[in-house]
């Protein structure tokens, strides 16, 4: 890195110079000699036409470089199946985005390129004195200033949208709170009224610090995994024990930050279960590709004798999306959106924290709160690149990183 920005400094030092002694010498030109002299230095038609032609070659360029990212970079998985119902209204208001600003730059940097060809110097052309036009200001005033209203309203109304919900509306409330490095989910259970909660109970089972004085807190159930019902409200009321994080549920359209000392919370409705999910073209065919590439490096690993990977199957994931430290890449959960039926089959499988905390305080092994061990599929997949297998690989990426 050093030496690359040495030999930049060279390159820029020695065109400084080289521009420099070009100055110097047309100063000394203009001196000596009377203008009808000097004629060289000034451009000639020719000159005109070519410098108007590449222009319009740079046009040809910058278009032929669009078409080429857009063929090479364009698909976008992030802009279509969204499996929340706000999320319809993300997306629609992405492409409006981007459909309004590719026409934009298609018509402006034409007419730049045209204006400045048409322009360019010819003998004998004067240019003409232009000081101001009322119309022209109007128009390139008032079509942007509609168009904008009309894309920041239509946010406004999605961000409404997804912001507030009604009170009297049957929604179901699940804190998710942050951590480094993970994230831990507590249900309201029956009373669907999360207890209060502070990060100074946090001990043993209660990991995410509920207060066991407020009568609240008794039935709310803790788990390593975010289960949702379709179709249902969920409102997430997000918190953070330590630095700032920020909830990504990309599937979903949706991100908050968490952030210490205060609940930020949003509200959805997932509308697409995990196994309509995986029955997907698109998701079918991500996997697949996923699956092409750890099947090759399986082939490496059984090589070198160790353990081959398990094929990836498709699950949503909670992710971390405020670079918080160290492992902040590994701080993810799976999420299972699930019939309404199973997802309470799955509720009343789980123990309140009353009683998990009651069968610790009795001496009993209580299942941990958080199975940070367990490492899922996706997260697997998603962390491969990144998991060192070794301390020297660990230092190694770390000085990759800087
Ligand atoms: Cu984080």
């Amino acid at each position: 890195m050093t030496s690359l920005l040495i030999i930049g400094v060279v390159v820029l030092l020695g065109i400084a110079i080289w521009q420099l002694t070009k100055i110097f010498h047309l100063t000394q030109t203009i001196k000596q000699k009377p203008a009808h002299e000097s004629e060289s230095e000034i451009a000639s038609e020719r000159d005109n036409n070519v410098n108007g032609y590449l222009l319009f070659g740079f046009l040809g360029f910058i278009y032929a470089l669009m078409i080429y990212s857009c063929a090479k970079w364009g698909y976008m998985p992030l802009m279509s199946d969204a499996a929340s119902e706000h999320g319809k209204d993300v997306d629609n208001l992405m492409w409006i985005s981007m459909i309004l600003i590719f026409t934009v730059q298609i018509i402006t940097q034409f007419l730049l390129h045209y204006f400045s060809f048409k322009a360019r110097g010819i003998k004998g052309r004067k240019a003409t004195f232009y000081a101001d036009n009322d119309k022209l200001e109007m128009i390139w005033t008032i079509i942007p200033v509609i168009v904008l209203s009309g894309l920041i309203l239509y946010g406004l109304f999605a961000w409404n949208n997804i912001m507030y919900y009604d009170q009297d509306e049957e929604v179901m409330y699940v804190e998710v709170y942050a951590k480094q490095f993970g994230w831990d989910v507590r249900y309201s259970g029956e009373d669907n009224t999360l207890g209060k909660a502070n990060v100074r109970f946090i001990q043993g089972v209660n990991a995410t610090g509920a207060d066991m004085s407020d009568p609240n807190s008794h039935d709310d159930i803790l788990a390593s995994e975010l289960h949702l019902p379709l179709g249902k409200k969920v409102v997430f009321k997000i918190r953070s024990q330590d630095v700032l994080h920020s909830a990504y549920f990309p599937h979903f359209r949706a991100q908050m930050n968490a952030v210490p000392g205060m609940v930020t919370q949003f509200a959805m409705v997932p509308s697409i279960t995990t196994s309509e999910m995986r029955q997907l073209p698109e998701t079918i065919k991500k996997v697949d590709k996923i699956n092409k590439l750890r099947s090759q490096r399986s082939q490496e690993l059984i090589a070198k004798g160790e353990e081959a990977l398990t094929p990836y199957e498709f699950d949503y994931i909670l992710l971390c999306n405020k670079i918080c430290g160290r492992s902040h890449y590994n701080m993810q959960m799976k999420v299972i959106v699930e019939s309404e039926q199973d997802f309470k089959k799955w509720l009343g499988e789980q123990k309140t924290l009353g009683q998990r905390i009651a069968e610790e305080q009795a001496g009993n092994e209580p299942q941990p709160a958080v199975e940070e061990e367990a490492v899922s599929q996706e997260e697997e997949a998603v962390s491969e690149d990144n998991t060192a297998e070794s301390e020297e690989e660990a230092i190694e990426i770390e000085n990759i990183r800087g």
